[in-house]
């Protein structure tokens, strides 16, 4: 794989950077947090991630890459900390990091070096993270937990994970799916599935966090719905970690 070695390369010289979404609390606009999104500047040019996180995967150097990613942003999110409140941190995971052997020892060590406080890290990972193999992720996800660490379910509704199995995960945050989203006040089984999930999630005594918010109209729907917290490009957008720290600091 061609782009495999381009980003051995690029790891050790350093092109990738970490920027920052920001989340809010849909009924007050509040920061309750930011969202981790990795981006790599290739000969001065950013290249996305749905053009490297694949091949990453399947070269091996998702491992390694994702490891950089956990550490830069909680280094970066524990420094804002300092002076401000208490903010928190999203990261995403890929299903080859969880599987890692030293995966729990990996994430603990990064907590402790960076100082962030595990709960103020949430671990996001798509829904067959949880279910193909689940014994061994479950069981992983489930001792980072009980340092205090949160998860999150990334792009729900999407995938394999039943309403059944829901009650069981050891989950504590569900991302309603863009696609969900998007279909508000246009479509009408979208806008009453994202209904059925905002109460099921509440219901579960699950945070709820509605993805992809691009238009007025899906901000005024989440709030009537109760969805407690958003995020998308009428919110905030994906930004440099200086210009994140400083909507935190000032917190909008
Ligand atoms: O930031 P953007 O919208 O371009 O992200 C596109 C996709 O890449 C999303 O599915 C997002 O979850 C994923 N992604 C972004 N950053 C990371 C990362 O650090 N690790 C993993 N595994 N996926 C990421
Ligand atoms: O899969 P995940 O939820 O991690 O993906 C996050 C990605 O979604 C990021 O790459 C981010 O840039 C993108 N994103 C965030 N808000 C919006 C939005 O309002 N619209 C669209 N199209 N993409 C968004
Ligand atoms: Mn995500
Ligand atoms: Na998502």
């Amino acid at each position: 794989l061609e782009l495999g070695s381009d980003l051995q390369r690029a790891l050790a010289e350093e092109q990738f950077a970490v920027e920052f979404q920001p989340v809010v609390e849909l009924a007050t606009s509040r920061v309750t947090g930011v969202e981790a999104l990795a981006r790599w500047w290739r000969d001065g040019v950013s290249v996305p991630p749905e053009e490297f996180i694949g091949p990453a995967e399947e070269s091996g150097l998702m491992i390694p890459l994702g490891n950089w990613i956990l550490r830069e942003a909680c280094a970066e999110v524990a420094r804002w900390r300092e002076s401000s409140w208490d903010i928190g941190l999203s990261v995403n995971l890929a299903a080859r990091q969880v599987a890692a052997p030293r995966f729990v020892e990996t994430v603990a060590e990064v907590l402790e070096e960076t100082g962030l406080p595990p709960h103020a890290l949430t671990l996001e990972v798509k829904e067959e993270v949880l279910v193909e193999d689940a014994g061994q992720n479950v069981e992983r996800l489930s001792a980072l937990r009980e340092l205090g660490v949160r998860l999150a379910i990334d792009d729900f509704g999407t995938g394999y994970a039943s309403l059944a199995y829901l009650g069981q995960l050891p989950v504590d945050m569900i991302k309603i799916d863009p696609s969900f989203v998007a279909g508000l006040g246009r479509d009408e089984t979208l806008t009453l599935l994202t209904r059925t999930i905002v109460r099921l999630g509440h219901d579960l005594g699950l945070i709820v966090v509605a993805e992809g918010i691009e238009r007025p109209e899906q901000l005024e729907l989440l709030r009537e719905m109760g969805c407690p917290r958003g995020q998308g490009f009428l919110v905030a957008r994906p930004m440099s970690p200086g210009r994140a720290q400083a909507l935190v600091r000032t917190n909008l």
